[in-house]
């Protein structure tokens, strides 16, 4: 690059100060522009007001990042992906879901989130979720840009061989867009270690190269030893920092958890060997409440429920002869301590007034934005401890990118390795929160994570020019 094109790249040059930047003068022209630019993306739209209200004031202070338009090359995706996944029932009925990627944001390193199969799953989830890792992976203070894809399709009531083919038909399409230094998906919802397994063969099958474009695999096919555990577990260690904060500890606490999948399977085994007592799980049919609280043997049987038989969360209110609560969800049910582990926007108003009037102090997000902006709202009016999932549930992507670490040096770390780093990664997030969401003697977390998260990426891209 010549003298004069590096110098058309900084953030002095007069030229990159375009009418849009100059035109946000306020919060909301930006915000109304975001919502003409993306019509009907509610997910998104909310996801990005979150993260403009807390970092506007550290803007108002640098102009450098409004005179560079920042946030309107934030809010944009670096590029979306779109495509047919076509496959075939054992019936031999033909099949069509739509597959996305969203790789929003490499201005930290290589595009990085999971992949969900969900029917719910269009471009506004995807969107959101994307924008959200953005900041996640930047908290985590690892090298990791922002991502997120999936598809519309439902791997619930699928036998294995049709779970395959539909992970094989995704692959064929998505392996020409992804590499270990690009791109690297891994789970999210429906998409667990099967579906990782089915997904990474057809990779390796295409691609003709063993590495790690993927991440979740099992250790026998490269993956990392606590990855599995690594979303449920950094939620507690998140959880025990806050505490830690007010001087209390996890010891004696009852806990509420909604989901019975990854996250919440391991939120729970984490919060059990640290002492408190769950109480509840979930899944999209109803929860459970056990007022005796889970044990290892009941873990168990949950695990084995639901990764291998796949079966419903009410079978185990029959076994162990707990109430059941058909269609309902956990938020209801007194306790200290309330970790939503199963999906976005599970805790409406109503239920974080409950949750308040029963006496719960802290509530962290396992799960990606389950707390609606009006929940949150009644959570810090209230003066709860509050999470926000970017922060509490980032120790899954952290222990991914140490999955990734490995697979480049071809070597496999430690059980004990891989969690005592994660436990310094979850305590640095904390750390963090507090250094930039310190307010008259009281932390909020959101902001706290939002302008961490923010700086680095925003720095990043400025110093990488208009690109
Ligand atoms: P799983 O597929 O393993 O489990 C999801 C759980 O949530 C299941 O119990 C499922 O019930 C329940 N659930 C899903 N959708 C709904 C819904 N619409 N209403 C009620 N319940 C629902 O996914 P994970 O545990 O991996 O993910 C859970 C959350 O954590 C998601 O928000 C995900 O984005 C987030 N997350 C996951 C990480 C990871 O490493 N896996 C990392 C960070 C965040 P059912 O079986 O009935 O569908
Ligand atoms: O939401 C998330 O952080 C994840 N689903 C994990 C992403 C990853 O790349 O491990």
């Amino acid at each position: 690059m010549t003298e004069e094109q590096l110098k058309s790249n900084t953030i002095d040059n007069p030229e990159l100060k375009t009418n849009g930047a100059v035109g946000y003068s306020s919060i909301d022209t930006f915000l109304k522009r975001v919502k003409e630019k993306n019509p009907g993306e509610i997910e998104f739209f909310e996801a990005v007001k979150e993260v403009i209200d807390s970092v506007w004031e550290l803007l108002e202070k640098h102009p450098r990042y409004l005179h560079t338009n920042i946030l309107e090359r934030l809010t944009e995706p670096e590029r979306v992906i779109m495509f047919r996944v076509p496959w075939t029932d054992d019936q031999g009925h033909v099949h069509i879901n739509r597959g996305y990627r969203v790789e929003f944001n490499s201005a930290i390193g290589p595009y990085k989130g999971g992949l969900r199969f969900h029917p719910s799953v269009n471009l506004d989830i995807l969107k959101f979720l994307a924008f959200e890792q953005t900041f996640k992976n930047s908290l985590t203070t690892l090298p990791i840009g922002g991502a997120k894809g999936g598809a519309d399709f439902d791997p619930k009531g699928k036998s294995d061989s049709e779970v395959m083919r539909f992970c094989q038909s995704f692959m064929t399409e998505l392996y020409r867009y992804i590499g270990p230094e690009t791109d690297i998906p891994a789970g999210d919802i429906g998409v667990g270690r099967r579906e990782i397994g089915y997904l990474f063969g057809q990779y390796k099958r295409l691609s003709n190269e063993f590495n790690g474009v993927m991440t979740g695999k099992s250790a026998e096919s490269g993956g990392s030893l606590l990855r599995p555990e690594a979303t449920g577990y950094g939620l507690v260690y998140f959880v025990s920092e806050m505490l830690q904060a007010q001087n209390q500890n996890l010891e004696g606490q009852t806990i509420t958890i909604s989901g019975s999948g990854n996250v919440a399977q391991f939120a729970a085994e984490k919060s059990i060997h640290l002492g408190g007592k769950v109480v509840s799980l979930s899944d999209s049919d109803g929860a459970i409440y056990d007022p005796e609280g889970l044990d290892e043997e009941k873990l168990a049987f949950v695990k084995h429920l639901k990764n291998e038989k796949r079966g419903r969360i009410r079978e185990y209110a029959q076994k162990y002869d707990v109430t059941y609560l058909e269609n309902q969800t956990p938020w209801n049910i007194s306790c200290d301590i309330a970790l939503p582990c199963a999906t976005e926007n599970e805790i409406g108003e109503q239920d974080a007034i409950a949750l308040v009037e029963n006496g719960c102090r802290c509530v962290a997000e396992g799960a990606n934005k389950p707390c609606q902006p009006k929940a949150v709202q009644v959570f810090l009016e209230n003066g709860l401890l509050f999470g926000p999932g970017k922060a509490a549930n980032a120790g899954g992507v952290a222990v991914s990118q140490l999955e990734m670490a490995q697979n480049s040096m071809h070597t496999q770390w430690s059980r004990s390795e891989v969690d005592t780093r994660l436990q310094e990664i979850m305590r640095n997030i904390h750390s963090k929160c507090i250094t930039h969401g310190e307010a008259g003697g009281n932390i909020n977390y959101i902001k706290g994570a939002n302008i961490a998260g923010f700086i680095k990426v925003a720095d990043a891209m400025l110093q990488q020019g208009l690109v």
